[in-house]
């Protein structure tokens, strides 16, 4: 039987056309249908949604056209283990991910597929990463059987028909193929074909896992184009910050999930520093590319931001309040009985609360939100978004900044002497385990250019593309690591973090713009003393003197795990061997 079809039906692309029917007879869903981005189409799938109790609607007063999910318990966060890059050869995914045959892969989740779609819906959703007209902007295609995915995909990407036009009549795109199977976990599998341009998902209705222009498009197989086109794909927010000079700058930052990225794209300026501006372009996602100026020069490719609930309040993420106000999903907080969301953060718990997983909750017990959980917010709502955001070119980046969640061992900030100095340094970062994957939370690992997830191919390889990138600039961006998480040995935080985090984004610029000085150390540059501009914020210079600290011995052992896990890599270019051994040498 011939499923049922709505929505512009097809497009003029006969491959495109030709993989749908393909795939549709294999899972033989009941209806097709073909999504065209519309507000029509959005209000007529909130109400599919609704009724098949995906989707419950928040109050239209205090949340105006947000909807609230509950995740299955068990499908809670990305799953690593699960994640799969499918080459040719193992050596190609390299020893930091998990590889597997893809003719093998391939026919394993199309035989759990084969069938699996029969009494639903299969939603075609073409989206487009990157604002039209870009020369990084793809492509892709999504065939999902959840209307949560289709939903949120409106959100996160440009979809339907801007997408279909950017494709044309014979344009190439990404085909992603999604099925839930019933959430099976023993069917949860996300694998990528970077040969094939392909993705296939089964056994999941989780963000990262199954929003494939995401982690899967725009990250593990775009880190795959960009090292065969002459790009990056990086795991960063980029942020516009206006002086109160006036002198406009652009910033990347690499941060692993869950350490900050949003908030740091989203910071309000402190009332102590007049005449700072701060404007989103992106929170996760940088896609950057030599440009003809010799610099480096970044886009967003995406359209919504997939943000982490817990601790987002007035205090440290206004931004992101604002952007939340309306029009947002949000997944696994807490419910008030007054149809509002609730998580751990956001300031006194209003009595009434419904857990994340639907039951009664009292202070005291487990979290009333999963620590995982997200609200999935269109870009458009942020009253700090940068016009530049739209923009097709990017913004030309004048900093980039790593850096992990480190109790110890790692200063403030040091900047990297030069662009093979700042890629070692990002080679080597660290960082504890949150809540946004699956597994053990708090456990230091390296996450180089917090990308361990999400680099495509082989680590090594990876970083000789960054030292080439590199060669290829001739104005290149500083780069930066910083830490925000250090802390004293009474386990308090050295920093205050959030909007104060701009100080140390001051003397970033001020580096980059050459207006202050540095002081030469074993780990890179350092501020001088009263580089970092402390004024109203009350803290004593000896915290700051802390939280800039060198300990040797933890150094020590530091380096040794950093050999430690260079000879885990095995293929490291041997110019990031060398900063290494000018590091050990340097600590003694
Ligand atoms: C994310 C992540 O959702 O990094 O952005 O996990
Ligand atoms: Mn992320």
């Amino acid at each position: 039987m011939n499923a049922a079809m709505s929505g512009p039906t097809s497009s003029n692309h006969p491959g495109l056309a030709a993989w749908v029917a393909e795939m549709a007879a294999h899972c033989r869903p009941a209806r097709i249908h073909w999504c065209d981005g519309s507000a029509e189409e959005r209000t007529g799938l909130l109400a599919v949604a609704q009724a098949a109790g995906v989707l419950e609607p928040l109050d239209p007063v205090r949340r105006p056209g947000c909807w609230y999910h509950r995740s299955n318990p068990g499908d809670v966060a990305r799953v690593e283990e699960c994640t799969w890059i499918c080459t040719p050869t193992a050596d190609e995914a390299g020893p930091t991910n998990r590889w597997a045959d893809p003719d093998e892969t391939r026919r394993r989740l199309l035989g759990w597929l084969a069938g699996s779609m029969a009494g639903r819906t299969l939603y075609v959703v073409p989206y487009l990463m990157g604002p039209p007209g870009s020369p990084l902007a793809r492509v892709g295609i999504e065939l999902t059987d959840s209307v949560y995915v289709a939903l949120s995909m409106g959100i996160m990407t440009r979809m339907g028909r801007i997408a279909l036009d950017a494709l044309g009549d014979d344009g190439r795109f990404n085909r992603g193929l999604h099925g839930m199977l019933d959430l099976d976990p023993a069917k949860r599998a996300i694998a990528h074909f970077p040969q094939d341009d392909a993705i296939i998902s089964t056994g999941s209705n989780y963000g990262g896992n199954v929003l494939l222009g995401k982690k899967c498009l725009a990250l593990r197989l775009g880190s795959w184009a960009g090292r065969r086109e002459g790009w990056m794909a990086e795991h960063m927010l980029i942020v516009a910050i206006t002086d109160p000079a006036g002198r406009r700058s652009h910033v990347a930052a690499a941060f692993p999930s869950a350490c900050g990225k949003t908030n740091l794209a989203m910071l309000t300026p402190p009332a102590r520093m007049p005449g700072w501006k701060v404007e989103t372009i992106g929170d996760d996602i940088a896609w950057l590319r030599p440009g003809p100026d010799g610099r480096l020069w970044a886009i967003n490719p995406e359209n919504g931001y997939f943000g982490v609930a817990p601790g987002t309040s007035p205090a440290t993420n206004p931004v992101a309040m604002a952007t939340i106000a309306r029009d947002t999903i949000f997944t696994n907080t807490g419910r008030t009985a007054d149809g509002d969301v609730w998580w751990e953060g956001l300031g006194p718990a209003p009595v009434g609360l419904t857990d994340w997983r639907g039951r009664p909750w009292r202070p005291g017990g487990e979290p009333c939100a999963h620590p995982n959980s997200r609200f999935a917010a269109p870009m458009a709502n942020n009253p700090m978004l940068a016009a530049a955001a739209h923009d097709p070119a990017g913004v030309p980046i004048d900093a980039i900044i790593v850096g992990g969640r480190r109790a110890d061992t790692y200063p403030l900030v040091i900047e990297a002497r030069d662009w093979t100095h700042g890629t070692y340094l990002a080679s080597v970062m660290g960082s504890e385990t949150t809540a946004a994957a699956a597994g053990v939370v708090g456990r230091v690992r390296r996450d180089p250019m917090a990308m361990l997830p999400f680099c495509g191919y082989h680590m090594g390889d990876y970083w000789d593309h960054w030292l080439a990138t590199g060669a290829r600039l001739t104005r290149p961006p500083r780069i930066f690591h910083v830490n925000w998480f250090r802390k004293d040995a009474a386990g308090a935080w050295l920093w205050p973090g959030f909007g104060e985090n701009l100080r140390v984004l001051a003397w970033i610029l001020a580096r980059c713009q050459g207006r202050v000085d540095a002081e030469a150390s074993p780990l890179g540059l350092r501020p001088m003393t009263g580089g970092i501009p402390l004024d109203g914020l009350g803290l004593a210079p000896e915290r700051l003197a802390l939280a800039q600290r060198l300990d040797r011995d933890e150094w020590r052992s530091e380096l040794l795990d950093q050999a430690a896990w260079y000879d885990r890599i095995g293929r490291v270019p041997a110019a990031l061997r060398t900063e290494l051994r000018k590091a050990t040498t340097a600590i003694g």
